[in-house]
């Protein structure tokens, strides 16, 4: 009897070990694997959803570039960048992706650059791994553990100089399973521009003006102008839009508000985790933050993006159009005779 209670006894043990063998494989990381590049898009446009199930590892390559630009049809300026444009590339990746990012900081910069995304779990979101000199390369590997809509900016001192002369950019985390499907997204991303007179049509940052957050220029996609006219956002009347509207400040706060819609869906602050609020007309982005808005387009015609801290679009530049073109739908919207 006794020894049938021990072998019963060292079998279970047997058994209860091979299951905590076989937990602890299950759980053991999967071995290093090829990175696969992460989609890059410069603004507006969006890369497509990620059609993988799982996670996978990620190589993000970025380069910091000074270069001159246009701010407004009579304005240019010195901008500090990611990839030459502001906002810089559109990152998208997904949860449980492990990210090797690599930043280059182009030999003709004249100064420092770094990177901090605020999807990142870890010191200064990769600020401290990144701070490279002109034509030096520095990087660090991460793991995306938060879904969501998320700003990365340099961070270099006066990091303030840095945001402010362009350096900013969204990241997705899609969640797992991804966003519902839609027609079409955009990349939106508000930023201010402190300046004072240059030589001829150059303006030069002013840091008085930043300090005392009073900027010329409040824009989105890095100019006056950037989304207006042929450089207008399009859909066609059915359709739903989702834009991945980001602010990179570094001052203000934007009220973002498309005049004539109402935001069906809204994952305010960037946020995936609880599902969107429904039917809202203006939703408030942080200063280094983002929002995801989404709706759908009823009624041809000419819509507004603005900030609707009205002075910033009606003196400043914050104004972005879509162009919404299909049939009327007088059942929905008809002006009288
Ligand atoms: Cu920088």
């Amino acid at each position: 009897m006794k020894s049938r209670w021990l072998r019963l006894t060292v079998l279970a043990f047997a058994l209860a070990g091979a299951g905590a063998f076989l937990t602890l494989t299950g759980a053991r990381p999967l071995p290093p694997s090829e990175p696969v590049p992460a989609a890059l898009t410069a603004p507006p446009a969006v890369p497509p959803p990620i059609a993988r199930t799982a996670p996978a590892t990620v190589l993000v390559e970025l380069e910091t570039v000074e270069v001159r630009g246009r701010l407004a049809d009579d304005a240019e300026y010195r901008f500090w960048t990611f990839d030459g444009s502001v906002p810089g590339p559109f990152i998208r990746v997904r949860v449980g992706d492990t990210i090797e990012l690599q930043l280059t900081n182009r030999a003709d910069s004249e100064f420092p650059h770094s990177i901090d995304l605020h999807a990142v779990t870890g010191p200064g979101g990769g600020a401290v791994a990144t701070q490279v000199g002109p034509g030096q390369t520095g990087g660090f590997t991460w793991k995306a553990l938060n879904p969501g809509l998320y700003v990365y900016h340099c961070a270099t001192p006066h990091i303030g100089a840095h945001v402010a002369n362009g350096m900013y950019g969204l990241i997705l985390v899609e969640p797992e399973g991804g966003l519902p499907p839609v027609d079409r997204e955009y990349y939106v991303m508000q930023g201010e521009f402190y300046t004072m007179a240059g030589a001829g049509a150059l303006r030069l940052f002013s840091y008085e003006k930043a300090r005392a957050e009073q900027p010329d220029y409040v824009v989105f996609n890095g100019r006056v102008g950037a989304l207006e006219g042929e450089r207008a956002l399009q859909a066609k009347v059915g359709e739903t839009v989702r834009l991945y509207v980001g602010n990179g400040g570094p001052n203000l706060v934007s009220s973002f508000h498309v005049i004539g819609e109402i935001f069906d869906a809204v994952y305010p602050e960037g946020a995936v985790g609880s599902g969107p609020q429904r039917n809202v007309q203006t939703t408030l982005i942080p200063a280094g933050g983002a929002a995801i808005v989404e709706f759908r387009v009823e009624v041809p015609g000419t819509y507004r993006l603005v900030d609707h801290s009205i002075f910033r679009a009606v003196e400043k530049g914050a104004m972005a159009e879509l162009v919404v073109t299909g049939p009327d739908a007088p059942g929905i919207f008809a002006p009288r005779p």
